[in-house]
């Protein structure tokens, strides 16, 4: 059994302060760097948008945040311009370890956003993290990080439906919960099979 600590978007636009803060997005930080050891490699993700994201509100005339609007892939909620590439908000938390593996950045084509460290929300369109870890040899996934209800709940559903062995330790996780959007990503990980910790 080879393992992977999978660190989802600890960065400053999620954290308190930021652009799209989640609550306590921050008190994970010390946990996280403290559980780093205990893998045997550790991977990061970076929201990584260009100015001008299709998921932003403000590219959508006469829109609000947290509204939806419906993309050629499906429905997208509309979000605070966040992630601005090369932006401070883009920057990791500034106390977290970033001496991992890999950092895998996510987002970065302007017409459709992507939650998921493994699929773009077109839910076809691959990053790559896959045949990274399969190259590897790495066989089970830990997730922690922000938010728990977006990209960490559709991290985690992709990587169980890839066939990896996956938990989230969800004390190393804090949710946006959108509309009862935190129930609905609990629910749909423990039915993909994830082990909730
Ligand atoms: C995220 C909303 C928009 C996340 C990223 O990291 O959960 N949420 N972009
Ligand atoms: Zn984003």
């Amino acid at each position: 059994m080879t393992n992977a600590l999978i660190v989802i978007d600890v960065q400053n636009d999620f954290c308190p302060g930021g652009a799209l803060a989640v609550p306590e997005g921050d008190v994970i930080v010390p946990g996280i760097n403290a559980l780093m050891p205990e893998f045997n490699a550790v991977i990061l993700t970076q929201d990584w948008h260009p100015a001008g994201h299709s998921s932003f509100a403000t590219s959508h005339p006469g829109k609000d945040p947290y509204g939806l609007i419906d993309m050629p892939y499906g429905p997208q909620v509309l979000w605070p311009d966040h992630c601005v590439q090369g932006t401070d908000g883009a920057r990791f938390h500034a106390g977290l370890r970033v001496d991992g593996d890999l950092i895998i950045r996510k987002g970065f084509r302007a017409d459709i956003d992507s939650y998921s460290a493994f699929f773009e929300n077109d839910q076809a369109t691959p990053t790559g993290l896959d045949g990274y870890l399969r190259n590897r040899g790495i066989t089970d996934l830990t997730f922690v990080g922000l938010a728990t209800d977006f990209c960490v709940h559709f991290s985690a559903v992709d990587a169980a439906k890839l066939g990896f062995g996956v938990s989230v330790r969800l004390d190393l996780c804090r949710a946006i919960d959108l509309d009862g959007s935190l129930a609905t990503a609990l629910g749909a990980m423990q039915a993909a099979g994830v082990r909730l910790d």
